[in-house]
């Protein structure tokens, strides 16, 4: 009967939807439920109809419980990957200790002929590294720096260092060789040693040559893989490499603490996969580092002090044998290697402005059979593998980065792993000028006389009226200017707010190309200035500061900047206009002006000489631009604070431990300042 229909269909509809959601599709249930329904309402419902229909809703739900519904994620899933132009494989390399260390394969699918390895070791996820987005090119898959490692068809292998991500062991900081500070088996250099004899005799298609490149952390592991090489090794990149984390990488330079650094040693030791970043509450830095005594109760405050490598950092303030120790740059002097080294130093590295071209002379000092290679490019840390189009406010007129990795790069890699012939005319330093923003050849670093490549170094003198100049002041001249440092008040190292480093929108890659004109007013800053260049004034090297101080107090940090004050007006680039740039900069703690290792109080009052040996230039000041040097004794929260007051342990320092101090800088006679500019001649370039 046609008055039946609509609440029939409705209710068949609600069992089909009952058994399609719910149940397995069981047909004959249905239209047995169907029927029934059809009876209770055409034939007339009955009693024993209802029964029927409700026990039969139970069973359904029985039958369906007895075969419980399996998990929708698969025991393991191999994509299909046939039509992808590279086979991703994953295996765990067993180490001499029986550690397993997981390591992602890349290799291209369709190989013309057998190719060589290209070896990343990392404490920095090699799942992620491997796999920038998922795409089935291998190009795409692949960090941006590598797009010529796909192209030219090198098999691309990425590893967990022990203790970190998927690889098993412990993990220790850029763990020292066997030796004193080390007991164990096995250090970076046999892990690397291991990998390669592995990767070698079981990779498919590979043609025994292996290279090995990294930044930082990594340059630091493509260091270690340099002491006593695999033979498969031909090829090392270390690109800004942590080298020596006391005298100028990634912990202090020279003994002044960077403090910023809490937050990479808690992020990176707390857990294996370094998924705890540590939050801080406070938006600007300097607040936040200002908010406790030393940094030993920041320490404490924030649980670092239970991190076993923070507690080493607070242990072992000076340069003492933990420090010198594993320097990489002293493991390597005098090994005559085989092994092709190219290393890249960053101009504007904010973290490691030490290690590249300390390593490349402790390579070149032990004159051995592999060439040895320098490259100095406008980049902050990292920068070579990524854009190098522009760093902050300068814009070099081309990606200099894509043009390292194409031009230098590349060709030095392919003629020792898969003997191209090509230019073979890569000199032994490339190094970009950062003022005249083009690229640059010598044959050593820095440029010397012995090869007929550098002027004497040139003596910038401070002057007396805060000037700067060529000339020697008389001893005559006023003697010193002072200022008063004050450690609840020190000079932040940019513009306040300060973002943490790894806080979303930090600028923090950028701070060394800062414009310095917010600090050259600052009465605790002292700024002196050149009259306007009327020549061009090319430096390539490190510059040398020789200070003579002295502080009320009986301890004390210097800082020297040495900053291209550019004209007041910039046709092209109007943002520019007076812009100070730091071409370098370093700082020094008075502490260790007589030992590294063994600190004394600085006794008040009393003038001392301190050298510092500041980050490498190569820099013209062209005609038009100033020379400008600041000094200054706080660059927070960069560097922690000097209490200014000696104490044992800085770390141990408490808020009533810092006190103000007036500083003197002298500038006259026989205790005149000055800069040792490595001055190139314009005939050399
Ligand atoms: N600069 C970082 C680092 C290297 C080594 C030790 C600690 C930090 C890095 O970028 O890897």
């Amino acid at each position: 009967m046609k008055t039946w229909d609509t609440p029939f269909h409705l209710a068949c509809q609600l069992v089909h939807m009952i058994i399609m959601v719910g149940y397995s599709a069981r047909s004959a249930l249905e239209e047995g439920l169907c029927g029934i329904i059809r009876e209770c309402f055409c034939g007339g419902a009955t009693f024993r109809s209802l029964i029927l229909l409700f026990s039969l809703f139970i069973t359904s739900g029985e039958v369906a419980a007895q075969e419980p519904r399996l998990d929708d994620i698969p025991e393991s899933f191999q994509p299909a990957e046939e039509s992808w132009d590279y086979q991703r494989a994953e295996a765990m390399i067993p180490m001499r200790d029986g550690v397993k260390l997981y390591t992602v394969i890349l290799t291209p699918r369709h190989l013309p002929k057998p190719m060589p390895i290209m070896l990343t070791r990392t404490p920095y996820n090699a799942t992620t590294m491997s796999r920038r987005v998922p795409s089935s090119h291998l190009v795409s898959v692949l960090p941006i720096a590598d797009e010529l490692f796909a192209s030219a068809g090198y098999i691309r292998v990425f590893q967990d260092v022990r203790g970190k991500h998927k690889s098993e062991g412990a993990f220790v900081m850029t763990r020292p060789l066997r030796g004193p500070l080390n007991s164990t088996a096995t250090d970076e250099s046999t892990d690397a040693w291991d990998t390669i004899d592995w990767l070698v005799k079981n990779v498919a298609n590979n043609n025994g040559r292996v290279g090995i490149i990294g930044t930082s952390y990594e340059g630091y592991l493509a260091l270690m893989a340099l002491i006593d090489p695999h033979p498969a090794l031909k090829v090392s990149v270390p690109v800004n490499p942590m080298v020596d984390g006391w005298k100028g990488d990634d912990w202090f330079h020279n003994g002044a603490f960077r403090e910023v650094e809490i937050d990479y040693v808690y992020r990176q030791t707390t857990t294996r996969r370094s998924e705890l970043p540590l939050g801080h509450g406070y938006y600007d830095d300097y607040s936040y580092f200002l908010s406790d005594g030393g940094i030993g109760e920041l320490g404490e405050r924030v649980g670092a002090n239970r991190l076993p490598f923070w507690k080493l950092l607070s242990e072992h303030p000076a340069y003492d044998d933990f420090w010198s120790l594993q320097a990489t740059d002293t493991l390597l002097r005098g090994r005559s290697l085989k092994v092709q080294t190219m290393l890249v130093h960053s101009l504007f590295d904010q973290e490691d402005s030490y290690g590249a071209v300390a390593a490349y002379k402790a390579i070149e000092e032990a004159n051995s059979g592999g060439s040895n290679v320098l490259v100095l490019g406008p980049w902050s840390h990292a920068q070579s593998t990524l854009n190098g189009s522009e760093l902050g406010a300068f814009v070099w007129d081309s990606d200099t980065a894509k043009h390292f990795r194409s031009a230098i790069l590349q060709p030095f890699l392919d003629h020792v792993l898969l003997d191209a012939q090509g230019d073979q005319s890569l000199a032994p330093v490339t190094a970009f000028d950062t003022g005249r923003h083009e690229w640059t050849h010598y044959d050593v670093w820095p440029p010397s006389c012995s090869v007929g490549c550098r002027e004497e170094s040139k003596a910038l003198y401070l002057q007396p009226e805060h000037r700067l100049g060529f000339t020697r002041p008389l001893a005559s001249d006023p003697p010193y200017e002072e200022y008063v440092s004050d450690p609840a008040k020190p000079v932040p190292y940019r513009v306040r707010p300060i973002r943490p480093i790894y806080a979303t929108g930090s600028t923090w890659s950028q701070w060394l190309v800062d414009d310095q004109r917010p600090f050259s007013d600052r009465t605790d800053v002292l700024t002196y200035t050149s009259n306007e260049l009327t020549a061009p004034l090319k430096v390539a090297g490190e510059p040398i500061a020789t200070l003579f101080a002295s502080t009320t107090g009986t301890d004390a940090d210097w800082v020297v900047k040495l900053i291209d004050v550019f004209p007041d007006e910039s046709a092209s680039y109007p943002q520019l206009g007076g812009y100070e740039l730091m071409i370098s900069a370093e700082i020094t703690r008075g502490r260790y002006r007589e030992s590294l290792s063994r600190p004394t109080p600085v006794t008040s009052n009393q003038v001392f000489e301190y050298r510092i040996r500041m980050p490498a230039v190569s820099h013209t000041f062209l005609p038009g631009h100033r020379l400008m040097v600041q000094i200054q004794s706080t660059w927070f929260p960069l560097y922690d604070r000097n209490p200014q007051r000696y104490i044992e342990n800085i770390f141990t320092a408490k808020q009533q431990d810092y006190t103000k101090a007036t500083q003197r800088i002298y500038q006259s006679g026989a205790h005149a300042s000055w800069l040792e500019l490595p001055v190139v001649s314009a005939r050399q370039h």
